[in-house]
Order: C-alpha cells, then sequence, then structure tokens
C-alpha cells in the first residue's frame, strides 16, 4: 500500500481556511501512516523568501520558488500539502507543469470574500480598507479563480472535516494511496 508521491496545490483567499484544511489533511494522513510536509506562507515567507512581499513581481517569484522545492520534495517521495493565495492562474499553470501528469492537485478553497472578510482572523481585510496595507488579495489585488482544477472545496456548505473527506476520497479514488 505505498503511497503515490503528489503535490496538493490549495489556493483560495486570505482566510479561506486553505491552512486549517491542509493542516487537518495532513494530520489525517500521519495517521494513515504517510509521509507528508506542509509548506506554508509561515515556513517559506519567515525564510526561503524573506525578501518577498506582495507586489505581483514578489507573487510570482514567491510561487515559482514553491513548486522547486516542492517539486524537489515529491521526487523525495513525499505527499506535498502546499497552501499558499496563489492568485494568478499563470503561476498555478507554471507550478502544474514543473510536475509529471498526476503529481499535481490543485484544490480550490471556494470561500467567499464575504465570509472571509467577516472572518478575518489577523485583522488584515480591516487594516486593507482603511488603506493600511496595500495590494491586498481581494480588496485592491486580483484573484483569479482557477479554470483547470482537480478538486473544489465548498466552504459554505462542507464543514473543514468533510472538505478533508472529499480529499481523502479524490486521493483514494485515483490511486495516491
Ligand atoms: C494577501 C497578504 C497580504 C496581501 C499579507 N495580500 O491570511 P494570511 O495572511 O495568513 O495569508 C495571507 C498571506 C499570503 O501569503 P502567500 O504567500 O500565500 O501569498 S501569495 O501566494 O499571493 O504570494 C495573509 C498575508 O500573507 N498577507 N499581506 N497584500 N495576503
Amino acid at each position: 500500500n505505498a503511497q503515490r508521491p503528489v503535490l496538493l496545490w490549495f489556493t483560495g483567499l486570505s482566510g479561506s481556511g486553505k491552512s486549517t484544511i491542509a493542516g487537518a489533511l495532513e494530520h489525517a494522513l500521519f495517521q494513515q501512516g504517510q509521509r507528508t510536509y506542509l509548506l506554508d506562507g509561515d515556513n517559506v515567507r519567515h525564510g526561503l523568501n524573506s525578501d518577498l512581499g506582495f507586489s505581483d513581481a514578489d507573487r510570482v517569484e514567491n510561487i515559482r520558488r514553491i513548486g522547486e522545492v516542492a517539486k524537489l520534495m515529491v521526487d523525495a517521495g513525499l505527499i506535498v500539502l502546499a497552501a499558499f493565495v496563489s492568485p494568478f492562474r499563470a503561476d498555478r499553470a507554471l507550478v502544474r507543469s514543473l510536475l509529471a501528469e498526476g503529481e499535481f492537485i490543485e484544490v480550490h478553497v471556494d470561500t467567499p470574500l464575504a465570509v472571509c472578510e467577516a472572518r478575518d482572523p489577523k485583522g488584515l481585510y480591516k487594516k486593507a480598507r482603511a488603506g493600511e496595507i496595500k495590494h491586498f488579495t481581494g480588496i485592491d489585488s486580483d484573484y483569479e479563480p482557477p479554470q483547470q482544477l482537480e478538486i473544489l472545496l465548498d466552504t459554505g456548505k462542507h464543514t473543514v472535516e468533510e472538505c478533508v473527506e472529499q480529499i481523502l476520497a479524490y486521493m483514494s479514488a485515483n490511486g495516491y494511496f
């Protein structure tokens, strides 16, 4: 029952639940004995990409580097989970193109802006509305929803646990474990 290495790419707005769902999925995979690694802003933007901000050009470079690192981890045999806003379609397509067929699963955490803004767990939307943060995704910077995707998570209708179950079902049905 060996695992098949893959990159699960979570895209969605700030506050959409990407990291929460990816973290819960990683926990479930760990319980099954799978070897995983979770890449997110907390372990990438403070280190590898600490020289990058949130201009369009910096986001492009952020995603490019993460894609290259994730590819190395997939080559090492891991199930890699990446949770980044990754607002631009072309950047997600570039990461997809780095990986072999079936090694990239794009997951859209499709939480409406109004819901993310109402949650505002870090108070960032409030600051963005006040003009204290510039280029904030959904406010004054674009988010391009996926057209090419493997999994759509309707977080308005489903709990975190149900979203995790949906992803596990996809992975099982497609022979990842
Ligand atoms: C979007 C921003 C911004 C701006 C800071 N726009 O909810 P969070 O806090 O924890 O997740 C967001 C995170 C986005 O970093 P990513 O590396 O995922 O972005 S990208 O893929 O676009 O490169 C948010 C915080 O950083 N944050 N400023 N202007 N999110």
